[in-house]
């Protein structure tokens, strides 16, 4: 198949996911292009033979900012109209699965060749905080509607996509097919690094307020108290000041450390005792995943679709997402408990394995457009 895929250069989340799918559906044989307007960093470190596209527009004074998605779309419909593609599949509905829809009428109107089929990927704020936002709902809702096929990486955001989004879709036209975990880079051991002595927690994010990092360093703070531990924080956004403050205010020292943006994440998912997720919305969670791929068990805010990833008591702890104290006293009964946490660790491997496996859910994907293609 020639598979275009469209996506924010993002350092985690939907940028990860759609780099991760692009390479293995070229390992298939599958001719792949992948658009944004940067190189997504999880793509810029592989080697794999996906086509990469960086299309960015010019400015030009009559524009407020460079309009990037404008010069996506073109460089996705001259790239259909050259090779032709099959699939034109948007990650986070704004404004990629518009552009898809954009380049799917326009290819309408050409002789000679079908147009390509539109799938949709919503992620999470797309639909929770932005999507469904009153300045860009209609076209949200558009999207839904106009795209050949939708798909949701948890049920929970299928449910929030109908709740938001009741007229004219059904709870058919969403498919579900989650988020995956390459098991083979994030496993336990991963990197030549001994555990640390030390009990160590671990968070990787964009510090986004979404995430809500300053929170979770009160917590961390709480539950160890005086005791020896490490926070590691991965990533990098706007609250990362706020956290280092709270640090300080907390007596933290050298007890948490900031990182900042880092791709030798397996190396610091594996060593790691405990990985710590305290957003107020996710609507999957792919770093917990990829923590537990590691073997590292998860304490995290019960919100949105990280349920159907961390199962409570057993392969984490998941706590009510406005209880700080309950957060805290899941690190402490964890933290200070390696027995525990090994026991954790061990089946949050095996739940990566066989729920999240890597090839098993590309093959969900390209079955769906094997099935769009033969419509
Ligand atoms: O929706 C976002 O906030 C951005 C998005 C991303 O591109 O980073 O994150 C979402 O997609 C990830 C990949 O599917 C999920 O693992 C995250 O849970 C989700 N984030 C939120 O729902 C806040």
């Amino acid at each position: 198949m020639q598979i275009g895929i469209i996506c924010h250069p993002t350092y985690g989340g939907s940028g990860v996911v759609a780099s991760e799918l692009a390479l293995s559906l070229a390992d298939k044989g599958h001719q792949v292009h992948l658009f944004s307007h940067d190189v997504p960093p999880r793509l810029a470190r592989s080697c794999g033979p996906v086509e990469m596209h960086v299309a960015q527009g010019i400015p030009y004074p009559l524009f407020h900012s460079t309009p990037h998605d404008l010069a996506i779309t073109s460089r996705v419909l001259d790239l259909h109209r050259a090779r032709g593609l099959d699939i034109i599949h948007a990650h986070y509905a704004l404004p990629h699965a518009v552009s898809a829809l954009l380049v799917r009428q326009a290819a309408s109107m050409d002789v000679g060749r079908p147009a390509p089929r539109v799938v949709t990927t919503l992620h999470g704020t797309d639909i929770t905080l932005v999507g469904n936002d009153a300045s860009y709902a209609p076209l949200t809702h558009y999207a839904l509607r106009a795209s050949d096929a939708v798909t949701a990486v948890s049920e929970d955001l299928r449910r929030r996509s109908l709740e938001n989004f009741p007229c004219g879709i059904d709870i058919d036209s969403i498919e579900v097919i989650p988020n995956f975990v390459d098991v083979d880079v994030y496993h336990p051991g991963a990197g030549t690094g001994e555990p640390d002595p030390v009990p160590t927690a671990v968070h990787v994010s964009n510090f986004r307020p979404v995430k809500r990092t300053p929170w979770l360093v009160e917590a961390f703070a709480d539950a160890v108290g005086d005791r020896p531990a490490r926070l590691v924080l991965v990533g990098d956004g706007p609250d990362q000041d706020a956290c280092r403050n709270i640090a300080a205010r907390r007596n933290l020292g050298a007890r948490v450390s900031f990182l900042g943006t880092r791709d030798a994440l397996p190396e610091l998912l594996a060593p790691a005792d405990l990985f710590l997720l305290s957003s107020s919305e996710e609507s999957f969670g792919l770093s917990a995943l990829e923590a537990m791929a590691c073997g590292t068990p998860v304490v995290a805010t019960a919100v949105g679709g990280v349920g159907e990833v961390v199962e409570d008591g057993v392969t984490g702890i998941l706590s009510p997402a406005d209880d700080r104290e309950a957060f805290a006293a899941a690190i402490s009964a964890l933290l200070f408990d390696r027995e525990r946490c090994a026991a954790l660790g061990k089946a949050s491997r095996r739940a990566a394995q066989q729920r999240f496996e890597r090839r098993a859910v590309v093959a969900c994907y390209e079955d769906l457009y094997r099935r769009l293609i033969a419509r």
